[in-house]
């Protein structure tokens, strides 16, 4: 399981990311000048800020009478003016890097055995090479038990360690003292407009004459050094200079062994959770860009999809823990000051991607930073609720950043979108389905849930054209149109299908969350009324979902985004099991999107393995997983829109967990779409809705046996390739085993 290179990276994009869900790096592994990128998640400029549209409230039933009128144009002008925020955002809020670390070696010549990894089972990076016969080795990894980022440089010869090392930061504004054997980094970023970071480094050499200066310190010969670094910022309302010299004094506490066991303990007990093997390559031999290399070149390299997948993992574990920052679109990881898309919070996909595989793959803990960070919005989002729509519940919009923003600001294209709640709590609801944890239901994911059924109930409108309940202005994330009759694109319209998939399925779910709980009966009625009323999926004249209430030729017929498919994933409103007649219609919604060029972004790519999964089409899924490791992935192997994002690694990681399992529609599913050319393998550790945990064994392509601990003693309706098993009543903690034809074996 390692990613590696024989030569070192020049390029941000080919670094090999460590991280402890908070503290990360980049590792460029150089010989001459080794750079580490840092990044510490909250490093972010900006600050609290309120734009709400003050017309917004008055404009709104014009517009959507516009819109009704087929006024697309005048409608979208009105709401472009008079319902988006529009105060000019100075400074632009961005995620930026934390600074580098630069440890500079001199020159260095008669370099050999030079390799660069990363190793994904221990999650620890390695540079090694051999220079004037003397062996070196560099270990880097970043520690969430001691919440310190960890570099230890050693060689086989005493005295034979020589560098300098000191911090920077892009922009050049940091105060940096270097002090003794201690550097400090210290900034207000964003120009006083930001969150106050301290970053503390401090260098530990055997032997060897240590001396400091400057923002500078430099080693001579030493035996071997370790190199610490504690980062923190005022974010969380603690003092990070305290906070990092707290951290810094507990790990000088103890040896580089012990820490090294700590991090390595915890990390596998997420880590080791899952299994996979989906068949033998000769791919490890060779370095992970000559495999992409190959890959591209029509090889199919199984173990490399093996590595991809369990890299998905890494980078949440290495990006996502409890009481932090959910994954923004780079996990942690960013290069300079200005990172795309401000590396912010996008919840049009792009973050509910990022915790798709945080369930199924045995994760579950790590979705806890974006279910927090959603309840950390209630207060804007119950205000944007009032002042622009002058609504009850909660709403946010297609982005959001760590201040909370959840009014609609920028262009109608992306902007008028106030889905960005609801959907999230798709997630929010999920983790309860695996978990069981009733009071988690009762305390955060109700109270959440219920506040945005509240402003769905709130939102829709009857269509006079139809009688039905349509949500609008809003547009199906981030499409345009033809407007009929030839007047140019437009995006907003009343009643996109996406949305309407998203307001069913939250207000089913929180329909089932108040019985499981027996609360709020009444409102429950209402619930189920609006439901009734809600528009239907349509299927157009040509057999595809309709994107929009009305048959409109999309501007874009390979758009990235397919939202009208939600409903096949990772909703379940489209399933084999219930509503079969849609299957067609959504294989047609992608075909003519991948025919246009569709999947031409990592995180679209990856959404389209899921819904063949979903379509239980294991060959077309395979194919497009195929497809993103050889357009779609950079030579570290994260995930290239382009540029890099991390929604991509995400999404195919569960992806290919809903090639192997699914259980979305109320069963658990084996091998729902494997493809035929994973003719034998395993996957053990999986979680399935309800609480089981899922061992999966197959041969010559069909299921060999499957293991099931059920953790919660729920039912368990057990299916594979049309043969089904029903236990009506499971024992907590009882592991059931089950042969190939899904018969009870003991
Ligand atoms: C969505 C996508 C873009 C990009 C951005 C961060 O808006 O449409 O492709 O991924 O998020």
């Amino acid at each position: 399981m390692k990613i590696w290179f024989n030569q070192p990276s020049d390029n941000w994009n080919e670094a090999l990311p460590v991280g402890n869900g908070r503290l990360g790096a980049m590792v460029f592994g150089g010989v001459e000048t080794e750079r580490l990128e840092l990044n510490e998640e909250s490093v972010w400029t900006g600050q609290p800020r309120w734009d709400a549209n003050p017309n917004a409230l008055k404009n709104l039933p014009r517009v959507r009478q516009l819109l009704f009128e087929g006024k697309y144009k005048d409608a979208e002008a009105m709401a472009q003016n008079g319902i988006l925020g529009n105060k000019p955002r100075n400074p632009v809020a961005t995620y930026q890097t934390l600074g580098d670390l630069y440890l500079d070696f001199g020159s260095v010549r008669g370099i050999a055995d030079y390799r660069r990894e990363l190793d994904i089972e221990n999650a620890i990076a390695t540079v090694s090479y051999t220079a004037n016969q003397v062996k070196f080795t560099r270990e880097i990894f970043s520690s969430a038990p001691d919440q310190a980022l960890v570099v230890r440089l050693t060689a086989d010869k005493p005295g034979s360690i020589t560098f300098s090392s000191r911090l920077s930061r892009a922009g050049n504004k940091a105060t940096i003292l270097a002090e003794g054997n201690q550097i400090t980094m210290t900034e207000h970023v964003g120009d006083g407009i930001g969150v106050r970071m301290v970053t503390r480094l401090k260098l530990l050499a055997e032997d060897g004459e240590i001396s400091s200066g400057g923002d500078s310190i430099s080693i001579e010969k030493a035996n071997s050094v370790i190199i610490f670094i504690t980062a923190a910022t005022d974010y969380f309302d603690d003092d990070p200079s305290i906070v990092t010299s707290t951290q810094m004094d507990k790990i000088l506490k103890q040896d580089y062994s012990e820490l090294r066991k700590s991090h390595i303990t915890d990390y596998q007990s997420l880590f080791k959770r899952v299994d996979l093997d989906l068949g033998d390559s000769d791919g490890n031999f060779f370095t992970t860009d000559a495999r992409i290399a190959a890959m591209q070149n029509g090889y199919v390299d199984t173990d490399l999809i093996e590595l991809y997948y369990q890299f998905g993992r890494y980078l949440l574990i290495s990006s996502s823990r409890p009481g932090n920052l959910p994954a923004n679109l780079q996990g942690i990881w960013a290069d300079g000051l200005y990172p795309p898309w401000s590396a912010d919070y996008h919840i049009n996909i792009n973050i509910q991607m990022n915790y798709w595989p945080s369930e199924v793959t045995n994760l579950s803990e790590l979705q806890e930073p974006f279910i927090d960070f959603i309840d950390a919005l209630r207060p804007n989002a119950r205000r944007t609720a009032t002042e622009v729509y002058g609504m009850n519940g909660i709403v946010a919009h297609y982005t959001t950043d760590p201040w909370h923003f959840t009014e609609p600001t920028g262009a109608i294209g992306y902007g008028m979108w106030p889905m960005g709640i609801a959907w999230s709590c798709q997630n929010i609801w999920d983790h309860y389905l695996f978990g069981g944890d009733v009071e988690y239901l009762r305390k955060k994911s109700y109270p959440i849930m219920k506040e945005a059924a509240e402003f769905c109930l709130d939102w829709l409108v009857v269509n006079p054209a139809t009688g039905y309940l349509v949500s609008g202005p809003s547009i199906s994330p981030e499409n345009k149109f033809r407007i009929p009759g030839g007047n140019g694109n437009a995006s907003m319209v009343m009643g996109p299908t996406m949305d309407h998939m998203i307001i069913r399925d939250l207000l089913q779910n929180t329909i089932d969350a108040s019985i499981i709980l027996e609360t709020d009966k009444p409102f429950r009625k209402k619930m189920e009324k609006t439901l009734a009323r809600l528009a239907p999926i349509q299927i157009g004249s040509d057999g595809r979902i309709m994107e929009w209430s009305d048959e409109l030729e999309e501007s874009e017929p390979g758009h990235r985004h397919i939202s009208h498919l939600y409903g096949l994933h990772p909703g379940n409103q489209i399933t084999q099991q219930h509503n079969a007649e849609y299957l067609e219609a959504a294989r047609k919604t992608i075909d003519y999107r991948l025919a246009n060029g569709g999947g031409h972004t990592g995180w679209s790519r990856a959404w389209i393995i899921n819904f063949f999964a979903r379509l239980k089409d294991g060959d077309a899924a395979y194919e497009n997983v195929l497809a993103l490791l050889r357009k779609s992935t950079l030579k570290n192997l994260l995930d290239n829109h382009p540029p890099f994002q991390i929604d991509g690694n995400f999404g195919a990681t569960a992806g290919i967990t809903e090639m192997l399992l699914q259980s979305h529609a109320g069963e658990v599913e084996l091998l729902p779409a494997l493809p035929s050319a994973w003719k034998e393998g395993h996957i053990h550790g999986l979680m399935a809705r309800g609480g089981f945990e899922v061992d999966i064994d197959w041969k010559n392509g069909i299921l060999k046996q499957a293991k099931i601990i059920s953790k919660l003693g729920n039912p368990l309706k057990l299916i594979y390739a049309g043969k089904a098993l029903e236990i009506s009543s499971t024992q907590k903690g009882k592991e059931y085993l089950f042969g190939g034809d899904v018969n009870l074996l003991n």
